[in-house]
């Protein structure tokens, strides 16, 4: 059984048990893990807090931005400047990097972050998250220390010290990799902490079932439509045996749901946008997403490459993504070598 140990128990002891990590990122971390608390109470309150609805601004991916998009990346923008920890910030909803402004020290990491994915449920109250990765800053000689400038945002997602996520759904739940296997804590509201509720958290080999946006199938390539399709005949199929098929809409949701009971999740490549790799940002959520994945015995690309040796080239690269029970993103890949 799981011992129900506060996440600042569990840092700690990553810090001074096992070593896994410096005591900055453990405060970094314990920031983050603050802010989305913040933000837990602002979905909560939905309209009592009026928080909910559209901005009238646009991101720079040209998306609509929800109101709760914006208050969501200004909790994490305050909570995590001035701690001393941080070099810079990136997110999805901002077009370029946020230094740390001078007035505060300058650490030496940066944190990118998805600050509220799956926007499209805010409204309807179904599950929505913050998604977080931490990189460390390259160059760490301090006769040579240049100001920090998007280059050093661009590392493959191998390079991570730190990711995770935190879904608010009908419980609030962070889940965190610091390179040491993966581990979830519910919030309890009531003692306002972060508590350990699952740890060494494995997906299965092996699953039935899937999920996509089934009705991009039109589009799709053809070793991702060989896939559905075979999943799809079911018992009578090449597969032998059916497929169940679920989509939130929401990442953060969908792969919460392949960590708890195993799955596969696809968002690909398709003709809507021949010349875009993906809809979804390499750095906000898939190289998270894929570290906490391989970290539970998953396997994450993007149909022909791992998709944490991306090298990424910009700050809001998008990509193809296959993620979750081994077996299948094994399939999936071989698919498209073949195909
Ligand atoms: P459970 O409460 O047993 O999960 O059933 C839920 C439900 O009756 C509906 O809420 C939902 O629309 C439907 O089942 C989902 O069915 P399926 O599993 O076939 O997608
Ligand atoms: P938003 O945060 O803009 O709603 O995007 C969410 C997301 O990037 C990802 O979380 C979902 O898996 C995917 O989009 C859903 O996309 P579809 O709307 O095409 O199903």
């Amino acid at each position: 059984m799981t011992k129900r140990i506060s996440l600042t128990r569990y840092l700690v002891e990553q810090q001074r048990v096992d070593g896994h990590i410096p005591g900055d990122l453990r405060l970094l971390l314990e920031v983050v893990a603050r802010a989305c608390k913040s933000i837990s109470q602002a979905v909560n309150k939905g309209d009592l807090g009026g928080v909910l609805g559209v901005a009238d601004t646009e991101n720079v991916q040209g998306e609509v931005q929800k109101q709760l998009d914006i208050i969501a990346n200004e909790v994490l923008i305050e909570a995590n400047e001035w701690g001393g920890h941080l070099a810079a910030m990136a997110s999805e909803e901002m077009d370029s990097i946020y230094v740390v402004p001078n007035r505060f020290p300058q650490g030496e990491y940066l944190l990118m972050f998805d600050p509220l994915d799956g926007s499209s449920n805010i409204d309807v109250n179904v599950s929505i998250g913050t998604i977080f990765s931490v990189l460390k800053k390259g160059n760490d000689n301090p006769d040579t220390i240049e100001p920090v400038c998007e280059q050093d945002f661009l590392q493959p997602g191998s390079q991570q010290v730190a990711a995770g996520y935190c879904v608010y759904g009908p419980q609030t739940t962070l889940v965190l990799t610091v390179g040491d296997g993966v581990a979830m804590f519910t919030l309890d509201r009531e003692q306002g902490s972060f508590v350990l509720t699952r740890e060494n958290v494995q997906i299965p080999a092996d699953t039935r079932e899937f999920a996509i946006n089934m009705s991009n199938m039109r589009h799709w390539d053809a070793p991702v439509k060989r896939y559905v399709d075979e999943c799809l005949a079911g018992k009578d199929g090449p597969r032998g045996k059916d497929f169940n098929m679920r989509w939130v809409a929401s990442m953060v949701a969908d792969v919460h749901r392949i960590l708890t009971r195993g799955g596969v999740f696809l968002y690909p490549w398709d003709k809507r946008e021949p010349d875009k790799p993906g809809k979804l940002r390499l750095m906000y959520e898939a190289n998270p997403m894929s570290w906490l994945v391989e970290q539970a015995g998953g396997a994450a690309t993007n149909g022909r490459q791992r998709i944490l040796d991306i090298q990424p080239t910009k700050l809001h690269e998008r990509v193809s993504v296959m993620l979750g029970s081994k077996n299948e993103v094994d399939r999936l890949t071989s698919y498209h070598s073949t195909l």
